[in-house]
């Protein structure tokens, strides 16, 4: 969804990054450029014109103007004011203090309410939880119906009444219900309306006193652009919402609503759908996300897709070298072997960093070259040096070049991006990684 920005955003990066030195027109020039990119990003003005001020204010102080990389530290400040303006932490639940929790989806119709209900039962469920889905959608039959088919096929029980029991008191019994499961969260779909009115803020604001939730969600689609934005500002105004919930974000919108909901909001995003099956909703990370517009390349996405063509054995020993930072070209190697099975090799290198760089100066369509050429050169190596690429000094990249057919500089340019990305592993398997994906190791 964030292809054009990423793009343009690139090209804004590449032209500061090849500058010895930044004039205050340089950067004027950059971020005239990075705001019109935003905004054709369909992010709202407020948040670009802020945006843009705050990089600048930094980019022309101090710790840009005496680096030796002036360049690459208005790269590094537009990250980290992209990272503040999607929120800095990481979305996550808060529990009640005593069990149950309760979490209520509120949003308008067709906005995900019922979906995302499901996906984060069972999310809650896979993370340990005992959740109860409570059908508070009473309007339609069918919004009961739909609750409940989710619910089998994610093995989550569901609580439910017919048409005729008023929501409120469905959810008074489902707290009593809930005792005698034993359930830890609740997860609550109501009722959603084409437009904010009375009616439904009243229905709202009973359920809250009959719930007293912990969790007021939002489910907010992002395919709607400033719309999604509004409607964001106008409940959270009337029902205090303690988060949102993107949804669609697979669709092709262009990513405004993501970019600017946060800060226009001041109401966290804790979560976002990507799909419409029951697994596709993921917590939602600032530096994750601002780092892939930025295209400095995702490695934990990457993992994550990588890890459908590994076996288990392999992705255990993966985890553990990463771990301990003993991930070698032998792996790296066997990556690429793996990243050949998975199709489109373009749009996985891109998200590899290092190798995002490697490619990106190559004309479409040649990344299986580049893959087999890097092939080459890592067979070309000693299984000593494959482990221990440090011991890789000049007379070793000669031969190594000779015997690969590449030319030298091509040696260094490869050991130089894997330092890199084994760099970036470490740092994701020191903590910067998400607990779900290192579950899915184990
Ligand atoms: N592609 C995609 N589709 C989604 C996502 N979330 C929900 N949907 C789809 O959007 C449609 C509406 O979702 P629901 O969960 O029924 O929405 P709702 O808010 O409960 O709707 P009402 O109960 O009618 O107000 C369904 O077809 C879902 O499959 C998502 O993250 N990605
Ligand atoms: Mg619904």
């Amino acid at each position: 969804m964030f292809e054009i920005l990423s793009e343009k955003l690139g090209k804004v990066f590449r032209l500061l990054g090849s500058k010895g030195k930044l004039t205050e027109n340089d950067i004027d020039e950059g971020l005239r450029q990075v705001r019109l990119a935003l905004l054709e990003a369909d992010v709202h003005f407020k948040v670009v014109k802020d945006f843009v001020a705050r990089v600048r204010e930094r980019a022309l102080g101090a710790e840009v103007q005496q680096s030796l990389t002036p360049g690459q530290q208005v790269i590094k400040i537009v990250n980290e004011e992209l990272v503040a303006t999607l929120g800095n932490e990481p979305g996550r639940l808060i529990a009640a203090g005593q069990p149950p929790s309760v979490a209520m989806m509120v949003g308008l119709q067709g906005s995900g309410k019922t979906t995302t209900a499901a996906k984060l039962a069972l999310h809650l469920k896979r993370s340990g939880q005992r959740p109860l889905l409570v059908a508070a959608d009473n309007r339609r039959p069918a919004a009961i119906e739909q609750l409940i088919a989710l619910g089998k096929q994610i093995d989550v029980p569901v609580y439910s009444e017919g048409t005729s029991v008023s929501s409120k008191d469905v959810c008074a019994h489902a707290l009593s219900k809930a005792k005698s499961l034993a359930t830890t969260w609740l997860v609550v779909d109501t009722a959603g309306r084409l437009h904010i009115d009375e009616e439904m803020m009243k229905e709202l604001s009973q359920l809250k006193n009959a719930l007293k939730p912990n969790e007021v969600l939002l489910a907010v689609d992002a395919m709607t652009g400033q719309d999604a934005v509004r409607s964001a500002e106008e409940f959270h105004s009337r029902v205090n919402l303690t988060g949102l919930i993107l949804t669609k974000l697979d669709g092709d919108a262009r990513g405004g609503a993501a970019l600017s909901i946060r800060w226009v909001t001041g109401v966290p995003v804790k979560f976002i759908g990507v799909g419409e099956k029951m697994d596709a909703l993921e917590a939602f990370y600032p530096d994750r996300l601002a780092s892939r517009i930025l295209g400095m390349g995702d490695v934990l996405t990457f993992i994550e897709k990588a890890q459908s063509a590994y076996d288990e054995q392999q992705a255990k020993q993966l985890k553990k070298k990463m771990e301990t930072a003993s991930f070698d070209l032998d792996d790296f190697l066997s990556q690429l072997r793996a990243i050949k099975q998975m199709g489109p090799v373009g749009q996985l290198l891109d998200m590899l960093p290092g190798v995002s760089k490697l490619t990106s100066r190559l004309p479409e369509g040649m990344e299986e070259k580049q893959l087999k050429k890097v092939e080459a050169m890592i067979l070309s190596m000693t299984p000593q040096e494959r482990q221990h690429p440090a011991i890789i000094g000049g007379s070793r990249r000669k031969r190594i070049a000779r015997g690969s057919g590449v030319q030298t500089h091509d040696v260094n340019q490869l050991l130089n991006q894997f330092s890199q990305m084994q760099k970036l592993m470490k740092m994701g398997a020191k903590g910067k990684l998400p607990k779900n994906l290192m579950g899915m190791f184990r």
